[in-house]
């Protein structure tokens, strides 16, 4: 431990306050021991500012930085003489730009590698997914009868480079949006450029003395956060599905159970795909299978944390350690003889921890790397040799380094995973028709109340996961089948919920439907950028009918109930801006009772949007999803009581043949 300073700590912690994840519960009271500490102990020693955290602070120049006072904002302006209102909407526009640069850039990896397989200058990647590839090609109106694959690919590519480049006219994925809700962003002139014009745009608008009235950023804020959401994510979850495949159901275990302390144990965290699918590669490897087992091991144990887990959790049911809260404690366990990262979430305090254990630490992504860390960049021409050594420094460590003392949660949570839209649909209508109806004429029919995506982090200043179970317990208690990506899917998987006996916590017209198709009634449907998954779902509800004409009239709400990042702060507004009411819990960066809290929590809704929430209790968080929810299905005239009967033979034959 002599890496970290060990800390007499005066304060003693009520580990249960922090997580009731019983693996992390069990990891906190080893750290203790072993005398590290975490984000956990971080966050109980260290107050948020209360200034920052309602965002009543600029500095934006150097005339600052100048702070207003939260529980009295128009008594005072910045030097500059800057409102609450510029303050905070500014904040809140560099937020959304973060976050959507983010996703875009993520997005942006993933076309330069179709690009290079497309080309024929990568070759470890190939296209894996024809039928994915064509079906995309046509929703952005490229014609694909008679052309082979790698045409379609070609023209597929020059179309969706427009998503960054393009520096007039409408990104190419707005041909999804349904017609009403892109009228509405035509009409306040929301639809996005070019990803990198909307992001420019909006660093340039919010520095100081360009834009100051917060209803003009408040679109420039849309704008980028739609050419994330419709954008650069949609493009990273699409040109994932083209290369490595569209996920399918398939059952897979979580938690840190899966850590084998006679395997060669090995964690790939961050967000993007390719690190990981060469990863599995080199673990697969016979040759370095061989190497293992002669170092001793009795083979390699390859687990994602955070979203790369979850993409290859749900396309490949590779297990998955735990969500972003814990990342620092499944190095405690002193079984990871290698963590590699590559972008995003991934917390600097992790490798001066996995010193202390003896865990091989590397950055792999030129945007990331770590005062003091091994760099081993991928390169997509050669990603084995990025991956091949990796393996090589984990079996050495698995040899020659591993402490003393080994301790590994025994909790292994089995769930089903690898939900996408297009399972969806067939899970729903069929292998011969495909469709969104049996989902529209259930909710039509009340059997399901509503749909609600439930999403995001995990956060230290809340008690981890616990936000995210009672919300989804009491939504899918309430007859409202929950869709769920990220951090938050894998706080259910732990819970048990995406199970399909987890059908029996539901309430009796969704288990009904969930009996029926065999499904679960928490669907998990992959990483954060999967979260464009939600979209074209909802898209192709209005598409369906009998919903209403635009995603603002569907009875579908969001959450984002443990959020830390700025990325959730981009979804969080590019659902709203598509038409989604969302809630956020944990904290809002926003003074309440401002104008611009009261444009993003009724203004929005009044230009035909969704609206922003924020609820800290995960009870009246439900009781809000479900209120709006209900709104919605009064104004469809879909609100009577339904009629509680269970399924005959013939609704499970309508149900299964429709
Ligand atoms: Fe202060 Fe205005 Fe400068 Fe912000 S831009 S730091 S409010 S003077
Ligand atoms: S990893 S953004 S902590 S969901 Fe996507 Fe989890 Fe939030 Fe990172």
């Amino acid at each position: 431990m002599a890496e970290v300073e060990k800390k007499e700590k005066k304060k003693q912690y009520d580990f249960k306050e922090f997580t009731t994840c019983e693996a992390t519960l069990m990891m906190l009271q080893k750290a203790a021991e072993d005398g590290v500490e975490t984000a956990f102990h971080r966050a109980a020693d260290m107050k948020a500012c209360p200034i920052g955290a309602e965002s009543a602070c600029c500095k934006h120049c150097a005339m600052g930085p100048c702070r207003l006072n939260p529980r009295d904002p128009y008594s005072k302006v910045g030097v500059c003489g800057a409102t609450i209102d510029t303050i905070q909407s500014r904040n809140f526009a560099r937020m959304v730009a973060s976050g959507s640069a983010s996703h875009t850039d993520h997005g942006m990896t993933m076309l330069d590698v179709f690009r290079g397989v497309v080309e024929g200058h990568i070759k470890d990647y190939q296209i894996k997914d024809e039928v994915k590839l064509r079906e995309v090609a046509e929703s952005v109106g490229i014609s694909v009868d008679g052309k082979d694959t790698i045409t379609i690919a070609r023209e597929l590519y020059n179309e969706l480079e427009k998503t960054y480049t393009q520096v007039e006219g409408e990104i190419p994925f707005a041909k999804r949006v349904p017609p009403k809700t892109l009228e509405i962003w035509r009409k306040y002139g929301l639809v996005p450029r070019g990803a990198m014009r909307e992001i420019m745009e909006i660093m340039h608008r919010s520095h100081m003395g360009v834009d100051q009235d917060y209803q003009n950023i408040i679109i420039q804020c849309g704008r980028a956060a739609l050419a994330d959401g419709w954008g650069g994510s949609m493009v990273a979850t699409e040109i994932s599905d083209i290369l490595f495949g569209t996920p399918k159901p398939l059952v897979a275990a979580v938690n840190m159970g899966n850590l084998k302390e006679d395997h060669v144990n090995i964690i790939v965290h961050g967000h993007e795909p390719n690190l990981f699918e060469s990863m599995i590669d080199s673990a697969n490897d016979p040759v370095l299978l061989e190497e293992a087992r002669a170092a001793g091991a009795a083979g390699i144990q390859l687990l994602g944390m955070c979203c790369s887990g979850a993409e290859v959790l749900s396309r490949h049911g590779v297990p998955h350690a735990g969500n972003f809260m814990s990342t620092e404690l499944v190095i405690t366990t002193g079984a990871v003889d290698a963590m590699a990262v590559d972008v995003q979430c991934i917390m600097q305090a992790l490798p001066s921890l996995a010193r202390c254990y003896g865990t091989r630490f590397f950055t792999t992504n030129p945007r990331c790397k770590i005062e003091g860390v091994e760099h081993i960049e991928l390169h997509e021409h050669n990603p084995r040799e990025c991956t091949d050594k990796i393996v090589r420094m984990a079996i050495e460590r698995f040899k020659n380094a591993r402490p003393e003392k080994i301790v590994i949660p025994q909790r292994r949570d089995l769930g089903v995973h690898g939900f996408s839209h297009e399972y969806i649909n067939y899970m729903l209508g069929g292998t011969f028709r495909a469709s969104y109806k049996p989902l529209n004429d259930n909710i039509i029919n009340g059997r399901i109340r509503g749909v609600a995506g439930v999403v995001g982090c995990t956060n230290p200043r809340v008690r981890q996961d616990y936000v995210h179970v009672e919300l989804v317990k009491e939504l899918i208690k309430n007859n409202v089948l929950v869709v769920q990506t990220g951090c938050s899917q894998i706080a259910l998987a732990k819970a048990g919920l995406m199970k399909p006996d987890a059908a029996v916590l539901a309430g009796d017209g969704l288990a009904e439907v969930c009996e029926t198709v065999g499904m679960p009634p928490v669907l998990g449907l992959g990483s954060c950028v999967d979260n464009s998954r939600i979209l074209v779902a909802c898209s192709e509800m209005v598409r369906t009918g009998g919903l209403g004409n635009s995603i603002a009239d569907l009875p579908v709400a969001g959450a984002a109930p443990e959020w830390m990042s700025e990325k959730a702060v981009a979804i969080g507004h590019y659902f709203v801006c598509s038409g989604v009411y969302t809630v956020f819990g944990v904290t809002f960066p926003i003074v309440k009772g401002t104008k611009f809290h009261k444009l993003l929590t009724e203004g929005l809704a009044e230009m035909g949007l969704g609206k922003w929430d924020f609820v800290e209790d995960p009870y009246e968080m439900a009781r809000k999803m479900i209120a709006h929810i209900d709104e919605r299905r009064r104004a469809l005239g879909i609100m009577g009581p339904r009629e509680r009967k269970l399924f005959d033979m013939a609704d499970r034959r309508a149900l299964e043949t429709v």
